[in-house]
């Protein structure tokens, strides 16, 4: 029986779902619920960091397009340095969505965290990821809480950490919302944080929260380091995974490490996980064989 499925029996932010099913229930093509993204940084400072494209979005989005990705995320210093109208053309033109927009810049470039133990500070961070916020919210992308969460130590304890973080993602999460978008929290490894470095933690963390407008993002290569089983720590995400970043053990391209794609991919499937698989991966041996090689390893784990 051909089920008739109508956009609006769907979830939020689920445009890209909804195609996906009236596709299958015409008969034209296969469910593809995971969708593939590259990454491209805009950020002079980040350089050695794990981007498979670099300075140029232009470029970035034509190179992706023709690879066959489905989205870039996007690496800004400040939300002033996209244009936006030209952006908005180049999706266009290209068929390209934007999956996520990071806020890395804050600590790379101004060396703000959402824990700063010096209000102004913390103020300055928040109004940093507000304006990411309002970069991707249009795009019906989400923003990325990664290396902004900082680190406690010092005079400041886990605890009081862990609640200066929690007091900023209820914000945040509850500004994300207005654009129909969740704020995506990312737990590091233990090299990049101490405060939440697996998909358990990150659960956990946010179970403490009022809102449900954040979600974790799923990042193989920390999940590496901190799951005692990769696929086992994406089940330990069930229901909270809103974004994955989809690379080796050594951050290079899927593929171009130790990485055993096979369960893990499995995983994604099993927790019905409909978001992307972003290469946020080294430009390894160099941007384009780095692209290539992703692409192939989302064709032949992900999108089967
Ligand atoms: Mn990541």
């Amino acid at each position: 029986m051909t089920q008739v499925i109508e956009p609006y029996n769907f979830p939020t932010n689920s445009t890209f779902a909804y195609m996906a099913l009236r596709a299958e229930r015409d008969g034209h093509r296969k469910i593809r619920m995971i969708s593939s993204a590259v990454t491209v940084s805009l950020v002079t400072e980040a350089r050695g960091g794990p981007f498979i494209f670099w300075d140029d979005l232009r470029a970035a989005a034509e190179k992706a397009a023709a690879l066959g990705f489905d989205a870039i995320e996007i690496f800004a210093p400040s939300p002033a340095a996209v244009n936006i109208e030209e952006l908005r053309a180049m999706l266009a033109q290209h068929n390209l969505k934007v999956a996520a927009v990071g806020t890395g810049a804050g600590m790379v470039i101004h060396g703000l965290s959402l824990i700063d133990p010096n209000p102004e500070r913390r103020a300055k961070a928040k109004e940093f990821v507000r304006g990411i916020i309002d970069l991707g919210g249009p795009f019906g992308a989400p923003a990325i809480i990664g290396s902004m969460q900082g680190k406690w130590g010092g005079g400041q304890s886990r605890d009081e950490a862990l609640a200066l973080l929690r007091k900023a993602l209820e914000e945040l999460g509850e500004y994300a919302a207005k654009y129909d978008v969740p704020l995506i929290y990312e737990p590091l490894n233990r090299y990049e944080t101490n405060l939440v470095c697996t998909m358990a933690d990150g659960v956990r963390f946010l179970k403490t929260l009022k809102t449900t407008n954040v979600k974790l993002l799923a990042d193989l290569f920390h999940m590496n380091i901190e799951e005692t089983n990769v696929a086992d720590g994406i089940r330990d995400g069930k229901g909270y995974i809103g974004h994955v970043h989809f690379v080796d053990s050594n951050r290079r391209a899927a593929g171009l490490g130790h990485m055993d794609f096979e369960p893990i991919a499995a995983a994604m499937k099993e927790i019905g996980y409909k978001g992307y698989a972003s290469a946020e991966a080294l430009p390894y041996p160099n941007p384009d064989a780095a692209a290539k090689q992703t692409i192939e390893a989302y064709n032949k784990y992900i999108n089967l």
